[in-house]
């Protein structure tokens, strides 16, 4: 079956009796997401800061896009296994999203998540050596490429189970709450979570608790092999969310600069004490679902289709129309990256893996006195 929806991306736009809903709950009508920056007269210094974001993003897109290149010649020639899911083509995603983020915030992802721990922090060192599953990598090597994890950023995971990081995000959300704290959480899962029972416990409790939540469903229009058209009666993702008295917004997840603006607002709002807010993106992964995946459930010519609309080349596209990105720019920027994945292989290879004598240690928690 084809999807519904063709890869003309389509602009952001309220789902459902949003307006309704959010005169009820009294919240400020959401920016126009997709516009460019203000209209209108830019100083030369504007211009300058926006250059340097726009390189800033460029940069955060191809350190995701490198890293899972890499992988994919890691796992071929046999040096690190298990299950990789990789998000090649979604990564205006991650990268958009976290920019309205501070470190004080929390993400939890599934297991689609190289890119948002990336983008969070995680130092590349770490992620990398948890792909070899050594005691160097972020979750001790006990994790592997699903379920990388660091307190530190607080970023909770990777996690397996689809839908699974919804309740997560609902209790640390929750917790913050309870505190007084004014952290957004952001929760990212794909599309085949909409039609997971938890899905809507955790839309309804959210919303009717109010809670920070920035609710970031990647809509890739396929979970598996199933394509969202074949699973869902309902394929306006948004328009589930906003059946629960909560804004929701499609947003265009190919174009960083729409992801950064929508997520910006909504986290506003989020922080702000506003209750939750769900922005569906749309994007594309250009690969396989995972590594196992021979990928035949859908025409080769949507993918292709779909790669014309690449988020890294749109933005360097905008760039170099903008004369903001020199033509040896990009050579630059793939070599440092080159080599920092060297370095961060090289320090993985090296890491311990941990003993046998240790390894049921974290099956059970030490008992509290
Ligand atoms: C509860 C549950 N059911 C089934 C699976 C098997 N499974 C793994 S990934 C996946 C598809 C999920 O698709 P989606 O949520 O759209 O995320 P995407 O892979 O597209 O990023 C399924 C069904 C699982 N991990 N957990
Ligand atoms: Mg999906």
């Amino acid at each position: 079956m084809s999807p519904r929806r063709s890869p003309a991306t389509t602009p952001a736009a309220p789902a459902g009796d949003g307006q309704a809903q959010r005169a009820r709950r009294s919240r400020k009508a959401p920016a126009g997401q997709g516009r460019g920056p203000a209209a209108g007269r830019v100083s030369r210094q504007a211009k300058g800061a926006d250059a340097a974001h726009h390189a800033d993003l460029l940069r955060q897109m191809l350190l995701i896009r490198r890293f899972e290149e890499k992988c994919v010649e890691l796992y071929s020639a046999g040096e690190i296994h298990g299950f990789v899911h990789l998000y090649i083509g979604e990564e205006a995603v991650a990268v958009g999203v976290n920019q309205a983020l501070t470190p004080d915030d929390a993400i939890v992802s599934t297991y689609r998540e190289h890119g948002h721990a990336l983008v969070r922090g995680i130092p590349l060192e770490a992620v990398m050596a948890e792909m070899y599953g050594k005691t160097t990598g972020c979750s001790g090597g006990r994790g592997g490429s699903m379920h990388l994890f660091d307190a530190g950023t607080r970023f909770y995971g990777g996690n397996a189970i689809v839908g699974g990081g919804l309740p997560l995000a609902v209790g640390i959300a929750l917790a913050d709450k309870m505190r007084g704290d004014s952290r957004v959480t952001a929760c990212f899962f794909g599309d085949g979570a909409v039609a997971e029972g938890e899905f809507h416990e955790c839309m309804n409790l959210a919303a009717l608790w109010e809670l920070p939540v920035l609710f970031c469903c990647e809509n890739n229009l396929y979970a598996m092999g199933t394509a969202v058209a074949r699973a869902q009666a309902q394929t306006d993702l948004a328009v589930r969310a906003a059946s629960y008295g909560m804004p929701a917004w499609a947003v265009d997840g190919m174009d960083v600069l729409a992801v950064e603006q929508a997520a910006r607002h909504a986290a506003e709002t989020v922080r702000s004490g506003g209750g939750p807010h769900f922005l569906e993106l749309r994007t594309y992964r250009f690969r396989a679902h995972s590594m196992y995946d021979p990928d035949r459930y859908r025409d080769k010519a949507e993918v292709e289709e779909w790669k014309k609309h690449d988020p890294i080349d749109a933005l360097a596209a905008r760039m170099r129309e903008a004369g903001e990105l020199a033509d040896d720019a990009l050579a630059a920027i793939d070599a440092d990256r080159a080599a920092q994945l060297a370095a961060a292989i090289e320090s993985a290879r090296g890491g311990p893996l941990e003993p046998l004598e240790t390894l049921t240690r974290f099956v059970y928690s030490p008992r509290q006195p």
